[in-house]
């Protein structure tokens, strides 16, 4: 049982799992402290919190957990009288989640591990450049396949299932990682796809954390902490961050 209402959040404002799950603390109106670590620089003490070295963590007294969906359905059950996540009927609720895992999944692997990861966080942390054949694959047939079913899932109009909740976010997400990797929606091939990312990072609970996002980009890792402070970010008195990266867990 947690016993502390602080909630500490570890994790880099630019990877889309946090940015999920900050949406979704700005949704309920939950205040937290981060911890804005790129994974591979996580120290023993993150490897204990997060057994896959995985981004995000959440902390709150004596619980911590290291993936976006649990951490999502415990802010949810926990604050159950603030903004709803999930819709209300079975049925909704049960595609909600699909949606859910169809980004946590299928996106993470097209938008970041097939494009992100190679074009972006592969140079910066490891100083090679990533894998070209994975990127012209992603963006030849992978992504087109992710956007076509998108297309035929998302509203014309609105949000999924009414107010603004966890299936959307958890889509919406990933899409500013693929503008960081040089790739824009084209809105005459998935006019519902992009109309829809646009509404819900024009959310309020995307444009909380725009201008730490944008900070954080202006710098690298190790003047990271330094720029987000100077931008007004909620920031942990300590970090889990080595100074040199480790390879993940997970990595291929
Ligand atoms: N299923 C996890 C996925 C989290 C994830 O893959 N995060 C990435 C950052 S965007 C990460 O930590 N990658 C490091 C690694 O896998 O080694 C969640 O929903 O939180």
């Amino acid at each position: 049982m947690a016993d502390s209402d602080d909630i500490l959040i570890i994790g880099s404002f630019v990877s889309p799992y946090v940015r999920k799950v900050l949406a979704c603390l700005a949704l309920k109106r939950l205040a937290y402290t981060i911890d804005p670590i790129t994974p591979f620089y996580g120290n023993d003490d993150f490897t204990r919190l997060s057994p896959l070295r995985r981004i995000p963590v959440l902390v709150q007294g004596d619980l911590a957990l290291s993936d976006s969906s649990v951490i999502c359905a415990w802010l949810d059950e926990a604050h159950p009288d603030t903004h709803p996540l999930l819709p209300a009927s079975p049925a909704d609720r049960a595609r909600a989640r699909w949606l859910e895992e169809f980004a946590d999944t299928r996106m993470g692997d097209v938008f970041i591990w097939g494009l992100f990861y190679q074009k972006v966080v592969h140079p910066l942390v490891w100083k090679q450049p990533g894998d070209e054949a994975r990127i012209a694959a992603t963006l030849e047939t992978d992504m087109p396949m992710v956007l076509d079913y998108l297309e035929g899932e998302l509203p014309e109009d609105g949000f999924l299932f009414g107010d603004i909740g966890l299936a959307d976010v958890a889509v919406a997400s990933f899409f500013p990682n693929a503008r960081y990797a040089g790739f824009e929606v084209d809105a005459a091939r998935w006019p519902r796809t992009a109309g829809f990312v646009a509404r819900c990072l024009a959310h309020e609970c995307f444009a909380a954390t725009n201008r730490w996002e944008a900070a954080q980009l202006s710098t690298n890792p190790a003047g990271r902490r330094a720029a987000l402070e100077q931008a007004g970010a909620p920031l942990s008195a300590t970090s889990y961050a080595l100074k040199e990266p480790r390879q993940g867990v997970m990595t291929l």
